[in-house]
C-alpha cells in the first residue's frame, strides 16, 4: 500500500499508553484520508451522545495520501472531533510542518482519547513516542509555548498546540501552529484542552514511499513551475486572500456591524491595498511556492499575519477601521488560540447586545480596548467572557430577550465573513456546510455574483454548491492538500488524479473523487443525525434569521434580504440532487449507492430512513 503509510497512532492519555496500528485497506480505499478517515473513525468508534469535552471524545489528526510529498501545497492536515461548539461533526484544515513530519514518522493519522493526569504534550520522533510533562508551558500563549518546544526539540520539528483559550475550554478555541496558522474552528482547541494536551510535536526522518517516485517527482516539479506561470500569480503574491476585502465591499457583501450591513464606511482602511503598504514579510505552509500569509506590524509593534477572514471579522464586523489595531486583535487570537471568525462574531454580537441593553457591558462599535479585554476574558472564560466563550448560539440563549435573532451562526458555528442578504447560493453553502457556517466547503459567492444572477434562486445554485462541496469538502479535505492553487490560480484539477496515481498506484478519476465527497458528506450528515438522536429537521440547514428578516439599510443593496420560501425551495432542490429526504437525511438508497449499507443500518436505530 504505497502512498499511504497504512498506520495510525492511538494514544490513550488516561492510561498513558500508545499503540501504532495498521488500519484496514478498506479505510484507505473508501475514505482515502483526512476528513474521510476522521468521519469514518468517529462513526465507527465514538459512542453516540459522548460529551465532546469528556475524555471519551476522540481527537483526530489526519493527513492524506498526498500530504508531505514534494507536490504543490501538500503541507496540510485535518484536525477533527465531535465539536463542543456545535454538538456535531467538527474539523479544520491547517498548514503546518507537523504534517510532513507525521508522514515521515511512518504515520498517516493520530487518534487521541482519554485525559492526561497533568498537562502534557505528545512527542513523536519517528518510532519514539512519548507523553511528556507540559506543566512548564501550560498557561503560556501559543507563541511562547511553541518557542519553548522548538528549543527543546529542534527548529525543524513541527508543532500543533493550543493557547490559554484551549486550556480553559473556550468553545471557539482552535489549534495553532507556526505563529499564524490555525485550524479547527468548531472548538478543536477546547477538545485538546479538555484532554490536558498542550501540544503535539512531531519530527520524522523516514522516507515517504510512493508507488512511482520518479513520476511523482516529475509531476511535482512541473506543478510548482505551472503555479509560477499562472497569470494570477503576481497579484496573488501581492495580496493573497486580502484582495477579497475590496471585492466584498464593492459587491455589498462585506459583513459589517454583526452582519447588519454589507458595506463598511471604513473598508479602505482595512483592505488589501492598505495592507500592501504595511507588509514586512510573507509566511506560509510547507511545500508551497505561493505562500499567502502577509505579515504586518500591529499597533503594538508586533508581527501579525493577516488573512481576509481575520481582518473582516475583527474589522468591519466589530466596526473597527484601523488595520494595525485589527492586526493586534488578530495577533491576540493567535496567541490565545482563539478562532478569529468565532471571536469576531461573538464580539460583534456582544456589541449589539450591549447597544440593545441586553447585557450590562460597556462597549461600543469599533471599541478597540473593549475588544481586547473581551478577547482575554473569553480566552480565560471569566466575566462576560464565560458566556461569550460558549459561542454565539449558546451565549444568545443564555442572554435571552431576543438575542438569538441576531446570533449569526448555522448549527452553532459562527458564519465566516460573507454577508448573504442577497446571495442565496452562498447562504445555501453556509446552511449545508458539514460543520456549520464555514465558507471552506463551497465558496460559491464569487461565481454567484460574477454570473450576474445573484438575486436568483435557480437550481444551478444547488448544483454549484454540491460541485464545490465535492471538490473542496470531499477531494481536497481527503487527499489533504491546499485548494488555493486550484481556486485562486486556476491550477488544473486533473493533476490531482495524476498525483494520486503516482503516489498510491491506484488509478482514479475526478468523478470517483467527487463520489468520495458524496460518501463523506452522507456519513457526516448521518453522524449529526445520530448525535442529535434522530431529532433532525431541515431548519438545521437554514442560514441566520437576520438575512431573512432584517433588510440591509445602506449601500446599493439597501432594502435587500433573503426570501424564506424561495430559500426553502432551493434547499429542497439541493436535497433532491443529493438524494436526501425532506428532512435533509440521506435516503436508504443513497446510502447503499455510496457503499454505506452498514452505516444505514446503524442510522436506522435513531431515525426511520426513507
Ligand atoms: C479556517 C479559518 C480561516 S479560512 C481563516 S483565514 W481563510 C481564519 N484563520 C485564522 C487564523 O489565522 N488565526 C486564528 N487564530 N484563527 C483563524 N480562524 C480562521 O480559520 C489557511 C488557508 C486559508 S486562509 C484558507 S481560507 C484555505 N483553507 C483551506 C481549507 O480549509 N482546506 C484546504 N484543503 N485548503 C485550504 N487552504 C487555505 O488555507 P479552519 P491555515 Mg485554517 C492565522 O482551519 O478551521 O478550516 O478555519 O489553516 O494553515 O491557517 O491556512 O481566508
Ligand atoms: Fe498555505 Fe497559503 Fe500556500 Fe495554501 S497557498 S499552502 S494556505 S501558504
Amino acid at each position: 500500500m504505497k502512498g499511504w503509510n497504512g498506520k495510525l497512532l492511538r494514544v490513550d492519555l488516561t492510561k498513558s499508553k500508545n499503540v501504532v496500528q495498521e488500519y484496514s485497506k478498506d479505510l484507505a480505499k473508501w475514505f482515502v484520508g483526512g476528513r474521510g478517515f476522521a468521519i469514518k473513525l468517529l462513526w465507527d468508534e465514538l459512542k453516540p451522545g459522548t460529551d465532546p469535552l469528556s475524555p471519551e471524545n476522540m481527537l483526530i489528526f489526519a493527513t492524506g495520501p498526498l500530504t508531505g510529498f514534494i507536490l504543490p501545497n501538500s503541507g496540510k492536515m485535518v484536525i477533527a472531533s465531535k465539536s463542543p461548539l456545535t454538538g456535531g461533526y467538527g474539523d479544520g484544515n491547517i498548514g503546518t510542518h507537523a504534517s510532513p513530519h507525521l508522514r515521515k514518522s511512518g504515520l498517516d493519522a493520530v487518534v487521541v482519547t482519554g485525559k492526561a493526569e497533568k498537562p502534557s504534550y505528545l512527542l513523536i520522533e519517528d518510532d519514539n513516542i512519548e507523553i511528556r510533562d507540559a506543566s512548564n508551558i501550560w498557561g503560556l500563549d501559543s507563541y511562547k509555548a511553541e518557542a519553548w518546544l522548538k528549543k527543546e526539540h529542534g527548529r525543524a520539528s513541527g508543532a500543533l498546540l493550543i493557547g490559554p483559550s484551549g486550556e480553559n475550554m473556550a468553545r471557539i478555541a482552535t489549534v495553532v501552529s507556526q505563529e499564524g496558522r490555525a485550524g479547527g474552528r468548531p472548538g478543536m482547541g477546547a477538545v485538546m484542552g479538555s484532554k490536558n494536551l498542550k501540544a503535539l510535536v512531531v519530527h520524522g526522518t523516514k522516507e515517504l514511499a510512493a508507488q512511482d517516485p520518479e513520476g511523482l517527482r516529475k509531476l511535482g516539479q512541473e506543478g510548482f513551475q505551472t503555479i509560477l506561470e499562472k497569470s494570477n500569480y503576481k497579484w496573488w503574491k501581492r495580496q493573497g486572500t486580502m484582495a477579497t476585502v475590496e471585492w466584498c465591499q464593492e459587491h455589498g457583501t462585506l459583513p459589517t456591524h454583526n452582519f447588519q450591513e454589507g458595506v463598511f464606511d471604513e473598508a479602505q482602511a482595512i483592505d488589501g491595498n492598505t495592507m500592501e503598504k504595511m507588509v514586512t514579510k510573507q509566511r506560509g505552509c510547507p511545500n508551497c511556492n505561493m505562500i499567502c500569509g502577509n505579515v504586518i506590524e500591529d499597533s503594538e509593534g508586533r508581527e501579525s499575519e493577516l488573512d481576509y477572514e481575520n481582518v473582516t471579522m475583527l474589522g468591519s464586523v466589530i466596526g473597527l477601521g484601523d488595520l494595525r489595531k485589527v492586526g493586534t486583535l488578530n495577533r491576540m487570537c493567535d496567541e490565545l488560540g482563539l478562532d478569529t471568525i468565532g471571536a469576531g462574531s461573538v464580539i460583534g454580537f456582544a456589541m449589539e447586545a450591549a447597544e440593545k441593553k441586553l447585557i450590562d457591558l460597556d462597549i461600543t462599535w469599533g471599541d478597540f480596548e473593549g475588544a481586547k479585554k473581551l478577547l482575554k476574558d473569553i480566552a480565560y472564560m471569566r466575566d462576560h467572557g464565560a458566556t461569550l466563550g460558549l459561542g454565539t448560539r449558546k451565549a444568545a440563549e443564555k442572554i435571552g430577550g431576543g438575542a438569538s435573532d441576531f446570533a449569526i451562526h448555522v448549527k452553532g458555528l459562527e458564519c465566516s465573513a460573507y454577508d448573504c442578504h442577497l446571495c442565496p447560493g452562498m447562504a445555501l453553502s453556509f446552511g449545508t456546510s458539514p460543520i456549520g457556517a464555514h465558507h471552506k466547503d463551497a465558496w460559491v459567492i464569487s461565481w454567484e455574483i460574477s454570473t450576474g444572477r445573484r438575486a436568483e434562486y435557480n437550481p444551478e445554485k444547488a448544483d454549484k454548491v454540491i460541485e464545490f462541496q465535492q471538490i473542496r469538502g470531499g477531494m481536497f479535505e481527503s487527499l489533504v492538500t491546499c485548494r488555493f492553487p486550484w481556486i485562486e490560480l486556476g491550477f488544473e484539477l486533473e493533476q490531482y488524479t495524476k498525483y494520486f496515481e503516482a503516489a498510491t498506484g491506484v488509478k482514479t478519476t475526478l468523478d470517483e473523487l467527487y463520489t468520495l465527497g458524496d460518501r463523506v458528506y452522507a456519513l457526516i450528515r448521518a453522524f449529526w443525525v445520530r448525535e442529535f438522536d434522530g431529532k433532525w429537521s431541515r431548519e438545521m440547514d437554514y442560514p441566520p434569521k437576520r438575512w431573512f428578516d432584517e433588510p440591509l439599510t445602506k449601500g446599493a443593496l439597501k432594502g435587500k434580504h433573503l426570501d424564506r420560501e424561495k430559500y426553502d425551495k432551493l434547499l429542497q432542490t439541493y436535497y433532491d440532487k443529493r438524494g436526501w429526504d425532506d428532512r435533509g437525511i440521506p435516503t436508504k438508497a443513497t446510502m447503499m449507492q455510496l457503499g454505506l449499507s452498514k452505516e444505514a443500518e446503524e442510522l436506522e436505530k435513531y431515525v426511520k430512513l426513507v
